[in-house]
């Protein structure tokens, strides 16, 4: 192709962008979009970011690139069971706790691109004030019932047990672990009383009963206006929301609780950690976690609006607010806290809004089991990003293909290597590279002119705008995984086009045909930018790049194209291929970290008896020991065995000096195959005990016992 043939010189410095400016319609929608506070005592896993935090985001993307006005909240849940629990195991104090891992939360998704307007605390004095409030102006409203009950206390612990303090078998699925307020099994909200066989989590022991008093929220005095606005979406006689955009399970779950009967709920317990229940007779009492945690969503409001020059109340409270939606993203076991007792409380506080949506996903599963933070059976956020901080965007695009938006699913790296490699790589990266590598070769990188498209041509720019428009319908129904698949589709579309047209045959013959098709393949790569932008939002802006563009509005789907003789940049691989040993190393990882919870290594093998029968342990003494050659941990030993002298080279000499253990009596295995240690012939082994400092001692007898005497 000779230069300059085909493409009119367009005078464009190729290196400034072309700015994006906003063509569409504005879209008039205010969000208050809240993601539930991860607990502040333990690191973040792809299960909490697949069902809560990455559709979130994605939502919040797609929002501000439809102008929304949209306000993106979280924060860290430092308060409640959990957290104290932690800190009494690791012996440290909980405010440590909630130190470490609110820092080591914030830092991970900031990494890993979940672009919240502001990330708070529940510590916080902010917060501390807001809830304190928050519950005073429900007391004042009546809106508890104080009533003294009998709760389950531990008598060696001198401390009443609430919450996570007690775990039992659920009535309700007879899960074996569930905990005072809630079962993680089947979702049910349980009092500490209902749970079958309890037992404390601090002594193990049957807690007895002990008279203490509460505030209660008398949840059964809510149910039917509760019942109208969740089926029918009704307030106050409003339609507040529309009841057929909430996901099947949320409602369903809501249902069941609100059919089953609810119950008077304590909204404090007996617990020194957490916001004090603000009254002269709450002393020694604070807030349940799940009253303060929710008004958590407020407390970071008001910290971002001062720091922003901002009114929290356009955010939250009625009569400011407008048509502003209040969307909460949550998991399952969250639903009752975000669409019943919080919206309980919010209507009883008076002047808020209530949720529009609680866009609740089930659970996420690895390899074949449940995440498990105490079995360590995750792959956790942070060492993800450490490990592969060039694959974000493939962690993003997995997860969001498998998110459990509507039931349970699996995450396996077999999977995660396989769409990585056939969808991201095979098909994205691909038809991306080929068009401009084309574009390159052909007219030396500048958009060619755009001649009379064809039949086919305007079918594909026609099936290019209806996919654009089922992203946005798909997204603002909280279908993400099929949103994203959606976007998957215009790269498949554009391999289409190319593979149907060959421009690498045409252009020898039809030059001019090939600059419109090489033009409807830059429109088509310059769509699948701007819509992939919400799910792999790297990936979008490393394609923008190439095409020296700048499009953020998702108007500019449907009409902007990239201005012809405009300059595009060279290539880049967007994803590099997973090999199997990536897949193989991830899975021996888990196996092995999920094999140290005990700190210890794993049992080995099981042998026999006979197996263990052929070794001869016996005792033997150190009749003198000296230094190694140029081998600094090594001491050469002579020991008696009782029946011979013999050399054992041991691996003790940062622990011992030769003097140390000369005339020792220790444990020895005589009839290990003799080999050369650094030239010097070992003709046994002395055993050692080895702790998790990796300190070492000798197996000593508390008798005097001889050499020679056998060990079985
Ligand atoms: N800390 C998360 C959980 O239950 C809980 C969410 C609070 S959102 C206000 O794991
Ligand atoms: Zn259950």
């Amino acid at each position: 192709m000779e230069k300059g043939r085909f493409y009119r010189p367009f005078f464009f410095d190729s290196k400034s962008r072309i700015s994006s400016l906003s063509l569409g319609s504005h879209m008039t929608k205010k969000y208050t979009i809240t993601a539930a506070l991860p607990y502040a005592n333990g690191p973040l896993h792809l299960g909490h970011v697949a069902g809560v935090y990455l559709p979130a985001d994605i939502f919040v993307r797609f929002l501000r690139m439809n102008d929304a006005d949209v306000l993106f909240v979280c924060g860290s849940d430092e308060h409640g069971a959990a957290i104290t629990l932690r800190a009494k195991k690791e012996g440290v104090s909980p405010k440590e706790i909630v130190d470490k891992y609110h820092h080591l939360i914030g830092t991970a998704f900031n990494d890993f691109g979940i672009e919240f307007d502001v990330y708070d605390r529940t510590s916080s004095e902010m917060h501390h004030e807001t809830s304190s409030n928050f519950f005073k102006e429900l007391n004042k409203k009546d809106r508890f019932i104080q009533k003294t009950s009998e709760q389950y206390y531990d008598a060696d612990y001198n401390q009443f047990l609430a919450d996570r303090y007690i775990i039992g078998t659920c009535p309700k699925c007879q899960s074996a672990d569930a905990y005072g307020d809630q079962c993680e099994k089947c979702g049910s909200d349980l009092s500490p009383t209902d749970l079958i066989n309890p037992k404390s989590t601090l002594s193990g022991q049957l807690p007895v009963l002990r008279k203490t008093s509460h505030w209660f929220l008398p949840m059964d005095q809510h149910e039917g206006w509760l019942k109208q606005w969740i089926t029918e979406g009704l307030l106050d006689g409003e339609q507040q929301h529309d009841p057929k955009a909430w996901r099947n399970q949320v409602t369903g779950q809501c249902m069941s609780w609100i059919d089953g009967g609810l119950k008077p709920r304590a909204m404090t317990r007996d617990l020194d950690w957490g916001v004090k229940v603000p009254l002269p007779e709450g002393e020694g009492k604070v807030l349940y976690v799940w009253l303060d945690a929710p008004i958590g969503y407020i407390s970071a409001t008001k910290k971002w609006a001062k720091e922003n020059n901002k009114k929290w109340e356009d955010y939250w409270l009625k009569e400011h607010a407008g048509d502003r939606k209040l969307v909460h993203f949550i998991g399952k076991d969250n639903i009752v806290f975000h669409a019943i007792i919080f919206p309980i409380l919010l209507k009883d506080h008076g002047g808020y809004i209530l949720p529009d949506n609680v866009p609740a996903s089930e659970f996420l599963n690895l390899e074949g089991d449940k995440f498990s933070t105490s079995r360590n059976w995750a792959v956790w956020l942070h060492e993800y990003i450490e490990a592969y901080p060039d694959k974000i965007d493939e962690l993003k695009y997995v997860l969001t293909s498998i998110a459990p938006e509507s039931k349970d699913s699996e995450f396996t790296w077999k999977d995660f290597q396989s769409r990585v490699n056939s969808e991201l790589a095979d098909v994205l990266g691909n038809f991306v590279n080929r068009t401009v590598v084309l574009t390159n070769k052909y007219y030396s990188g500048a958009v060619p002119v755009q001649g009379t498209l064809t039949e086919q041509d305007h079918k594909i720019l026609k099936d290019l705008a209806d996919i654009g428009h089922r992203i946005k319908d798909l997204v603002m129904k909280y279908k993400l995984r099929e949103a994203q698949g959606e976007m998957m589709g215009i790269a498949r579309l554009g391999n289409k086009y190319l593979a149907e047209n060959e421009p690498w045959k045409l252009v020898k013959t039809n030059p001019e045909r090939v600059e419109t098709i090489m033009s409807v393949a830059l429109d088509i790569t310059l769509k699948l930018s701007i819509a992939a932008a919400p799910f792999i939002p790297n990936t979008a802006k490393k394609v923008q790049h190439i095409l020296n563009v700048d499009f953020t509005k998702w108007d500019q789907f449907f009409e902007a194209r990239l201005p012809e003789g405009s300059m595009i940049n060279t290539p880049e691989i967007l994803f590099k291929k997973i090999e199997d040993d990536f897949v193989e190393l991830e899975i021996q990882k888990l196996k092995g970290k999920s094999e140290q919870t005990s700190k210890f290594a794993p049992m080995k093998e099981m042998i026999d008896f006979d197996t263990f029968q052929k070794m001869d342990l016996r005792m033997g003494k150190i009749l003198s020991a000296e230094k190694v050659e140029k081998a600094d941990k090594l001491l050469k030993l002579s020991v008696d065995t009782g029946i011979d002298t013999r050399t054992v080279v041991s691996g003790i000499a940062h622990h011992y000096t030769p003097e140390e253990v000369v005339g020792k009596t220790v444990l020895v295995l005589l009839n290990l195959s003799p080999r050369k240690i650094r030239g010097v012939e070992s003709q046994g082994m002395v055993l050692m005990a080895e702790n998790e400092e990796g300190a070492l001692s000798f197996l000593e007898t508390e008798k005097e016992f001889l050499q020679g005497q056998s060990v079985s």
